[in-house]
């Protein structure tokens, strides 16, 4: 099989779907994915959660320099169609979920509430941690969404016991563990990965490879820069996606979740995307021109994308207008809400500090 994205610099993105090659000796591949074939419902779903993600960044980005939101705060615009496209495949009822710090994207995509969120950006007492964690740490157990983590591929190690706990407790769980490409550089996740496959435990590594860590680009900083090839020395196969396209998103996660559930162990999913803001809402940004993201936004932006399949299949251009006014109430009432509710009380200072004795 050859491999996607192979005449193309690892700096663009928009390479082609879920094509994976047979680099390990004597180890089974995973089937080739393929677009997945969604309903015009389907359809119309994943572009309300994309759009829904992406007004909410914008308000979050506006509430940011309102300074009503403090600390950290990493924008997931650009990169919807790798959250939405996963998460609509797992089973809610036994998946688990970790990621990094560029976390609001996922637990929108998994259904959490706007406000619940927002409010925990703005530090209130009814947001997801309590207003204690702020945009990267939120948590939710109820949803078996562990984090939300501001050290780099700590959540690597972690969504591997997560698997393990899964296999111990043959609960049929998967955990999906969400990092960046510079994460992908780190000596932990490779302790990981040789775990994972020697217990054959079962974990999606989903590498979101937004081309940049901080202001470095893959080219830069990665020996390897196909990263799904990442797990070859540990013999854990790897399937590289388009991450602007839902549909492979989709389609690809399919295939790694019937690898995983049939006990063959991890599979890296490398999802080729982009992030059109800075790192954080303090990035200068100078790494990169204007030029790049605008041609990446005008070539392959993952909700246009959708918008284009919703047209073929004879969806009107009145309703997905529809469709964008109630995400835009949803995202302001979010906002209301994150402005006004009240801080939490000091003794929550006290709280949650240790899970219990040891
Ligand atoms: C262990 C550790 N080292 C460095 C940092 C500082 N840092 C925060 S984000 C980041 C870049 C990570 O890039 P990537 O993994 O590609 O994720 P992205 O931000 O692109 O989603 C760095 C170096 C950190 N938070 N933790
Ligand atoms: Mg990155």
């Amino acid at each position: 099989m050859a491999k996607a994205a192979s005449s193309r610099s690892n700096n663009e993105s928009g390479s082609k779907t879920g094509k994976s090659e047979p680099l390990i000796p004597n180890r089974e591949r995973p089937d080739e994915p393929g677009r997945y074939p969604a309903s015009k419902d389907e359809l119309l779903e994943f572009y309300r959660q994309m759009l829904l993600i992406r007004r909410f960044e914008e308000k979050a980005g506006q509430l940011y320099g309102l300074g009503l939101i403090g600390g950290f705060c990493h924008l997931y615009i650009g990169q919807e169609a790798v959250a939405v496209g996963i998460q609509s495949a797992l089973d809610g009822d036994k998946d688990s979920v970790i990621t990094g710090y560029r976390d609001h994207g996922h637990m929108l995509a998994y259904g959490l509430d706007p406000k619940v969120i927002m409010a925990e950006l703005t530090g209130r007492d009814a947001g997801i941690s309590k207003g204690k964690g702020g945009s990267m740490h939120m948590f939710s157990t109820e949803k078996k969404f562990y984090g939300g983590h501001g050290i780099v591929g700590a959540q690597v190690p972690l969504g591997t016991g997560l698997a393990f706990g899964h296999k111990y407790n043959e609960d049929g769980g998967v955990c999906v563990a969400y990092f960046g490409d510079g994460a992908s550089n780190q000596g932990q996740v490779y302790e990981a990965f040789n775990m994972a496959e020697l217990w054959k435990l079962p974990i999606i590594f989903v590498i979101e490879n937004n081309q940049y860590a901080m202001g470095t680009s893959v080219n830069r900083s990665a020996a390897e820069d196909q990263l799904f090839r990442r797990g070859e020395s540990f013999r854990i196969p790897g399937i590289q996606v388009d991450g602007m396209d839902v549909l492979a998103a989709r389609g690809a996660t399919e295939t790694a979740l019937e690898w995983v559930r049939s006990g063959k162990g991890p599979i890296i999913l490398e999802m080729k995307t982009y992030r059109y803001r800075g790192h954080s809402m303090s990035d200068p940004a100078k790494y990169r021109s204007r030029e790049e993201v605008q041609s990446v936004r005008d070539k392959s932006d993952p909700i246009e994308h959708v918008k284009r399949e919703l047209a073929d299949a004879g969806v009107a251009e009145d309703d997905l207008k529809a469709i964008e006014k109630e995400i835009r109430k949803i995202v302001n009432e979010a906002a209301d809400y994150a402005e006004t509710a009240p801080e939490p009380e000091p003794e929550e200072l006290y709280t949650d500090v240790l899970v219990g004795k040891y």
